[in-house]
């Protein structure tokens, strides 16, 4: 991979991921995101995957640890399931309802292989939904065993406002447009960098009939 340093924010990678090509990549604070990296057939077939996951195990609003819910709709596929209530941020073994999650499907695995090709096999593959209004605020992913994985972050539908800042709280922040088949990579230095969406565009995308956006997170979590 060649890094190309093109002016203030625009370092560059050329990145080849297995055996498929090039693929142009934007470095951002740090953050790797690989511009159009899932072709549109992909696309589709990752939401239909995703759509058999929220039958499996229904979108539902976390609690904040202060009580209010998220404005993001989730659930997860795999050995455990991010979740979040007044008892704080974690990983759990079960949806809400008391079912295991679903496993992780190959469409979205062979997105991990690609990005992450040294990692371990995933353990969730946590699934947010953005309807219109919809964000999500600055925050470091941080509820993993080990920060040595990266988390490998897909965007699903409609164009997205992200947001890098630092490893700690508070200092400049940067953002850029995610779209759909976009794929960020927070790895190396990057890890613990805080992040967010601060909104959706609507009808920029008509990958999903009904507008929105699905963001897939994958971490390796024990
Ligand atoms: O929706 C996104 O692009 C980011 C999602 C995120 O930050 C997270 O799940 O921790």
């Amino acid at each position: 991979m060649t890094l190309q340093d093109k002016g203030p924010g625009k370092l560059e990678c050329d990145a080849h991921f297995g055996g498929l090509g090039p693929v142009p990549c934007q470095v951002l604070r740090g953050v790797h995101i690989h511009r159009h990296a899932l072709d549109p057939a992909t696309q589709t077939q990752v939401v239909e995957d995703v759509r058999a996951i929220a039958q499996a195990a229904p979108l539902y609003s976390p609690l904040t640890p202060w009580g209010k819910p998220m404005s993001v709709r989730m659930t997860s596929a795999g050995q455990f399931g991010w979740y979040s209530d007044r008892r704080g941020y974690r990983y759990v073994d079960r949806h809400p309802s008391g079912s295991p999650w679903p496993a992780i499907p190959l469409s979205i695995l062979n997105v991990w292989t690609r990005f992450a090709p040294d990692a371990p096999v995933p353990e969730c593959c946590l699934v947010n939904y953005y309807a219109e209004g919809t964000r999500m605020g600055l925050h470091q992913d941080k509820d993993e065993a080990c920060f040595d994985w990266p988390v490998v972050s897909i965007s699903l539908g409609d164009d997205a406002l992200f947001r890098v800042g630092n490893v700690t709280k508070g200092g400049k922040t940067e953002s850029t447009w995610l779209q759909s088949g976009d794929v960020a990579v927070l790895g190396g230095d990057a890890r613990l960098a805080y992040h967010g969406v601060d909104r959706v565009k609507p009808g920029t995308s008509d990958l999903l009939p009904k507008g929105g956006r699905i963001n897939l997170t994958l971490r390796v979590v024990t």
